[in-house]
């Protein structure tokens, strides 16, 4: 009997599917989260050290176990068990030591990998599957979802079938792709799949156009923050609002369900895994995550508790546009205005309420950045750019011409050439 013991995600139930394709009804799938696959792996060995059959092979896919558990299962393979770990993340590199663990972070020919995709050249590498398109196809998805690569190419195919992973049961979607596999025609999804995979996007959008307009922009130590409240859709909520916000550091995604905050940004000059480690949490360092101790608490949700909601940028200008030379107007909390503008030696300049700021920035971007950051900006209408504009026409004349004295002066007549305009 074959034992296939893998994460819950899609990585690792695509594992499993690949298992069932290869051995059948041979095969028992069990599928764990990062800590539960201890306890998995503890009852094995003490059950299987009971029944001693030698035919028992254990594989264990995109998961490690702890160091305990590794000790034991190097013992049992020396007393004659059969153990194959595969997996592809770094942290787990120490495993090659061992003869029955492989761990790669990248296949040969230099791609990322994946548990699905290493286990896929495994199992066609010891003539226990037969390669065919349709699983290479299902496998490139996995790979390139599991590895990010997707949203670089844009391989909008590999989110659906992580969609479609977490709309219906994990069981179900097991025995969808088991069966589809066996399909020579080419990975596909079936009409139900795409009407709802459609209706889930359209979903999504909506939900994260309702949360850019909930966004609140405040500093936590050096650095400028967007903090969100959101329970659902964290991975595309962070990347709507990092990249249509890039003055902003990273994205605080607050879950006050599970007391959780998940922190994401887009920059590579940030690392978020070390800002959660402020906070006892960790991650990566695009992506990283802690728990809502009293101390984030008071830092992400009490202090900016009375903030308003960031504003978004004007979208339908004609003339007031981003990056426009002869100057972009942008408004502030409390009627500020601030324009900013190219000098004639191509310095861009930044005006708060007619008073020149004394920063001067290379690009306009840089200019932008800085008020966003610091005043909190956003691009004003064209009505109020229109506005301003003539106020400043108004102003030059009233300036630049000399006062003008009339020869006779009508003012006791005043009145009543108002009431004949009228
Ligand atoms: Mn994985």
């Amino acid at each position: 009997m074959f034992y296939l013991y893998s994460h819950n995600d899609l990585d690792g139930v695509g594992c499993g599917i690949l298992a069932k394709c290869a051995f059948g009804e041979k095969v028992d799938v069990r599928y764990n989260s990062v800590s539960g696959i201890n306890i998995q792996v503890d009852k094995y060995l003490n059950k299987i050290a009971a029944q001693a059959r030698p035919e028992d092979k254990l594989y264990i896919t995109d998961l490690t176990v702890n160091s305990e558990l590794e000790l034991r299962l190097e013992e049992y393979v020396k007393s004659g068990g059969s153990v194959q770990l595969i997996d592809h993340h770094k942290t787990a590199d120490h495993f090659n030591h061992y003869s029955w663990a492989q761990v790669n972070v990248f296949h040969k020919n230099g791609s990322l990998s994946s548990a699905t995709s290493l286990f896929y050249d495994y199992l066609i590498k010891h003539d226990m599957l037969a390669r065919t398109d349709t699983m290479d196809q299902f496998v490139e998805l996995v790979r390139l979802y599991d590895t990010w690569e997707w949203e670089a190419e844009n391989k909008l195919q590999a989110k659906r079938l992580n969609d479609l992973f977490y709309m219906i049961s994990l069981d179900e979607f097991e025995a969808k792709m088991v069966e589809r596999l066996q399909n020579p025609q080419g990975f596909f999804f079936d009409e139900f799949e795409e009407k709802i995979l459609d209706m889930e996007e359209d979903k999504i959008e909506r939900y994260i156009r309702r949360k850019k307009r909930e966004i609140i922009q405040t500093f936590i130590g050096e650095e400028c923050v967007g903090i969100v409240y959101a329970e659902s859709y964290h991975s595309e909520l962070a990347s709507e609002l990092g990249s249509s916000n890039p003055h902003l550091d990273y994205i605080a995604i607050l879950n006050m369900g599970n007391r959780k905050m998940s922190l994401r940004t887009i920059h590579d000059h940030i690392d978020v895994s070390a800002i959660a480690m402020r906070f006892n949490g960790g991650g990566h360092a695009k992506a990283a995550g802690c728990t809502l101790s009293h101390e984030v608490f008071k830092l992400f949700v009490e202090q900016p508790f009375e903030l308003e909601p960031m504003r978004a940028d004007a979208f339908r200008n004609q003339f007031n546009v981003k990056g426009s030379e002869t100057g972009v107007l942008y408004e502030s909390w409390g009627d500020d205005q601030i324009f900013v503008y190219m000098t004639k030696h191509g310095q861009w300049l930044a005006e708060w309420n007619n008073e020149p700021l004394s920063f001067q920035f290379p690009t306009f971007e840089e200019a932008e950045r800085h008020i966003k950051r610091n005043y909190g900006a956003w691009l004003a209408r064209d009505e109020v750019y229109v506005s301003m504009l003539s106020n400043k026409v108004r102003e030059i004349r009233t300036e630049s011409k000399p006062e003008y004295i009339p020869e006779h002066d009508f003012s006791e007549n005043e009145d009543e050439r108002v009431l004949d305009d009228i």
